[in-house]
């Protein structure tokens, strides 16, 4: 029987959970080596820690590993029902408050090691991380895709740590009892995306698509719904998403460095964001809250048939 120790939060309402022991030895290199090695050799891992019957589609998983810089406070590799996430806002969220929770940080700025680089975050010792996150950008706006049975849908490509297809007009309600709707709206777009040959820079897949709206509290300046890669959506804002809805409105002169965005999810939860100027590139800065939810140890009997879980 393997043991798995794990730690499940909740970021604005979309789950984390962090393997603690039980993950897969992975060896030395860069974070992005051994996220290559976890994907080739170690995926029915990454399978029976995520997908039913142990997880679900909306769970994102965190592997924590030694950092190859000893001034981080750990190493993560994202996982997803899918695959690999270059970067998680949400994700990085429930790292830190996980962390907090085993005492193996306190209040204060840390350092987070990624496939995508290095992550800065203050944590205030409960509930609330802001994180500092990779260079942020938009590659081309106002792209128009043709969606068959849609129609033409126009959006930003931007990055974001992840990539991302940014849509303001759509004609859609941006509420909770239309999700289901709402994921096969932008399951389509993602399609037509790629049918189409749309992608972000050096051909990568444009694997989150992001709608808005104007928010439904005052307080807020912007709703969204995310679809993630694996078909589910953000219960949270979507950090990497508000970072690249960021960095459009910094490249269309509407947000200015240090000014607030507080992006509101499809269930109400917000991040605020902001951003600094460093070297004419956008670091967008993020904030939210993360909840411990569960701390568990799962099992992988052998000859369970499903042992490794099911495929989604
Ligand atoms: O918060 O960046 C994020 C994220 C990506 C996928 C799910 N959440």
């Amino acid at each position: 029987m393997d043991r798995i120790h794990v730690i499940d939060s909740h970021t604005g309402g979309e789950p984390t959970r962090v393997v603690l022991e039980g993950g897969p030895d992975l060896g030395a290199g860069t974070l992005a080596q051994r996220r290559e090695r976890f994907r080739a050799v170690h995926d029915d891992l990454r399978r029976a820690v995520i997908c039913e019957p142990r997880g679900s589609d909306v769970l994102v998983g965190a592997l924590l590993c030694p950092p190859v810089d000893p001034a981080c406070a750990a190493g993560v590799i994202f996982f997803n029902n899918v695959g690999y996430l270059g970067m998680c806002g949400h994700g990085t969220i429930g790292v830190a408050v996980t962390l907090g929770h085993l005492g193996r940080i306190a209040a204060g700025r840390h350092l987070l090691e990624t496939p995508v680089g290095r992550i800065a975050f203050d944590y205030d010792g409960r509930h609330t991380v802001t994180l500092e996150n990779v260079p942020s950008y938009r590659l081309a706006a106002n792209v128009t895709v043709s969606v068959p049975g849609v129609g033409n849908v126009t959006g930003d490509v931007a990055w974001g740590g992840n990539w991302f297809f940014l849509v303001r007009e759509h004609g859609e309600v941006l509420e909770l009892a239309h999700a289901a709707r709402l994921v096969s709206l932008t399951q389509q777009i993602k399609a037509a995306l790629q049918q189409q040959g749309i992608t972000g820079a050096d051909g990568a897949e444009i694997d989150h698509i992001e709608l808005f709206c104007p928010p439904n509290h005052p307080r807020n300046h912007s709703r969204n719904f995310v679809l993630c890669p694996g078909g589910a959506y953000d219960r949270s804002p979507c950090g990497t998403g508000t970072s690249a809805k960021i960095a459009c409105l910094a490249a269309d002169g509407r947000l200015r460095p240090g000014e607030r965005w507080r992006q509101e999810s499809i269930l109400g939860s917000v991040f605020e964001g902001s951003y600094r100027l460093e070297d004419a590139q956008v670091i967008p800065q993020i904030s939210g809250q993360a909840y411990i939810t569960a701390e568990a140890t799962l099992l992988i009997d052998e000859s369970d048939p499903l042992a490794w879980g099911i495929p989604p």
